[in-house]
Formats: C-alpha cells, sequence, structure tokens
C-alpha cells in the first residue's frame, strides 16, 4: 500500500520531519512561508494529511468545495484558526498536541510577569543604548511579585502550571476563574465564579483561555477599567481574547499598569503604539518555543496520525 500524501505548511524540527518523511509521502513548505488561501487550498486537494499550524487560516470556504484531505494534524494546542464545525461538515478530522507544550508555555507567562514586574525589557533597551548613567537608588524601580495576587483566566493544563510556579515560587495567593474546571486539590488556589472580580482583585491577569468563540475580546474596555491601576495583564493564550484598541487606550490613560504579551490580534503585525510603548513586553509568539518543545509537538503529530491511518482513534482528536 502506498504511504499517506502530508503536506506540512511549515519547516519542523529536522528529526520530526526524517520521522514523518520514513513513515509518509512527506512534502515540506521549503521556503517556511504561511501559505496564502490558494496553497492552503490545494494543499486540501492533493495530500491525504495537512499539517497546519497558527499561521495558517483555515475558514469554512477552504472546506466548502470537498478536499482529499481526511485529517488536519495540527502543530499546536489552539486551534481557533481553524472552523472546526466546517472541517466536521467537510468530514476531516482535527488533531491537536495537548500536555507537551505546558511546561514551556507556563514559564513563558512567568518570564513576561517577572519582565513586566521588574520593567526587564526597560532596563534592557537603556543599557542597549548606552544609557545607563550608573546605579542609583531611585533607579527603574519595579514591583514586587512575592505576596502578590495572580488572577488566572482558564485553568487548563497551562493555567495550573502558572498558577503553580506562582504560588510555590512566589508565594502569590492564586484566584481563577475557570466555566469548566473543578476546584483545585493539590494546592491553594481561590475559584471565583464571576470573571469580573478576577480582574478587580488580581495584581496581575493571566490569560489561559483558548482564542475565539464567546472568549474573543473577554479583555474589553469594561474589564481593562475594572483593573487596578497597578495591575498587569499577561497574554500567553490568544491575541483575539484582548481588545488590543482598549488595551493601548487603557496604557496611554495609566488604567493598568502594563502588559506581557506573546500573542496579538493580527500576527505578525503588532500595532506601533504598543511597540512604543516603554511599560509592555512584547514577544513574537514564543510560548511553546523551546527545541525540546518543538520536537515533542512534532512527534505527537505523528502519533495522531499514525493512529489514524491504521484505523485507530486518535489521541488528541479535536473533532
Ligand atoms: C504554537 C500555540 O507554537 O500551541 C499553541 O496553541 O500557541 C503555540 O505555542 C503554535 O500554535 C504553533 O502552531
Amino acid at each position: 500500500m502506498s504511504k499517506p500524501k502530508v503536506i506540512l505548511t511549515r519547516r519542523w524540527p529536522r528529526q520530526v520531519e526524517a520521522k514523518l518523511a520514513s513513515q509518509f509521502d512527506a512534502t515540506f513548505n521549503e521556503n517556511d512561508r504561511p501559505l496564502d488561501q490558494n496553497g492552503l487550498r490545494l494543499a486540501l486537494e492533493q495530500a491525504d494529511a495537512v499539517l497546519p499550524t497558527v499561521s495558517d487560516r483555515l475558514g469554512a470556504d477552504l472546506f466548502a468545495g470537498g478536499s482529499r484531505a481526511k485529517i488536519l494534524g495540527n502543530f499546536g494546542v489552539g486551534f481557533n484558526h481553524i472552523d472546526i464545525e466546517a472541517a466536521k461538515a467537510a468530514e476531516i478530522a482535527v488533531t491537536n498536541t495537548p500536555g507537551v507544550l505546558t511546561d514551556a508555555t507556563a514559564d513563558l507567562a512567568v518570564t513576561l510577569l517577572l519582565m513586566c514586574a521588574r520593567r526587564a525589557g526597560e532596563g534592557e533597551r537603556e543599557l542597549r543604548a548606552g544609557k545607563w548613567s550608573g546605579w542609583r537608588p531611585t533607579h527603574l524601580c519595579g514591583t514586587q511579585v512575592t505576596g502578590k495576587t495572580i488572577g488566572i483566566i482558564g485553568m487548563g493544563r497551562i493555567g495550573q502550571a502558572v498558577a503553580r510556579r506562582c504560588h510555590f515560587g512566589f508565594g502569590m495567593k492564586v484566584i481563577y476563574h475557570d466555566d469548566f474546571a473543578g476546584d483545585l486539590q493539590d494546592f491553594p488556589a481561590l475559584r471565583i465564579s464571576k470573571v469580573d472580580q478576577v480582574f478587580e482583585e488580581a495584581d496581575f491577569v493571566s490569560l489561559h483561555c483558548p482564542g475565539g468563540g464567546q472568549n474573543i475580546h473577554l479583555v474589553n474596555e469594561r474589564r481593562l477599567g475594572l483593573m487596578m491601576r497597578s495591575a498587569i495583564l499577561i497574554n500567553t493564550a490568544r491575541g483575539d481574547v484582548v481588545d488590543e484598541a482598549a488595551l493601548i487606550s487603557a496604557l496611554e490613560q495609566g488604567q493598568i499598569a502594563g502588559a506581557g504579551l506573546d500573542v496579538f490580534e493580527h500576527e505578525p503585525n503588532v500595532p506601533k503604539a504598543l511597540r512604543e510603548r516603554e511599560n509592555v513586553v512584547l514577544l513574537p509568539h514564543l510560548g511553546s518555543a523551546t527545541s525540546e518543545t518543538r520536537v515533542a509537538m512534532g512527534m505527537k503529530v505523528i502519533e495522531n496520525l499514525t493512529a489514524f491511518f491504521e484505523g485507530r482513534r486518535p489521541p488528541d482528536l479535536v473533532s
């Protein structure tokens, strides 16, 4: 039997590509640029499996004409760039990569939290620009993290990993809102039923809910207005969870003290108004970007594809 034809939309770590090539008839996107809509349509027409990433927009119209592809093996845990209902209607299975990127993403959320609190980006920019005039008692004083309150929106795997780091590492009080997760047993964290209350009470609000659907602009002008003027917003979830225009105006008006952002509404475009602000830390969607994690994500995609083409249920079937 011939090997299933698989198209990758981007370059993946070398050892994952080698494994894919040994099991499947794999085509790699040599120039490593996101495929446009036409490229994605062709991929769906030509392959048995397409392996997209967050930089590919797979909307309903792409599935409308029918496709040869029977599975989308998404390289990532978040899948709001894929119209799941339309894929389902076209009888295309979708899988993702949960679990393997939890620690890397939680580490990055804490990195942003610390960088914002301790004004690390500002300090680095000043030093690199040759503007550091020497130590002084009042220079770039940030805010203490230890003992403060972290408010987590979305207490899934990544939210919990952030909460643990904050509780055990920094003695922070953890409060959280999650429509689905139950009470946590293994460390103290206070479940809050009203999402607004988390925004009102937390010194740091960290977002760990999925993007899309009802979470679009969950952080809006009204909720930013509920936050303390000393509070900091951290987003390693999805850009569309935050109304970016409202965030910019909250920062400009001093309604909140800062923001640490790894994801944006229109990636890779980041508004100038954010790029020019000192009290924000901006990263180019690095949540899962460790070599170990990216290899583990790729291996998980292969595990799902293998199960699918052997007629078994893929372990990480989304729909
Ligand atoms: C991935 C992510 O790198 O897994 C996710 O949902 O946001 C990132 O960590 C990205 O999705 C790659 O497709």
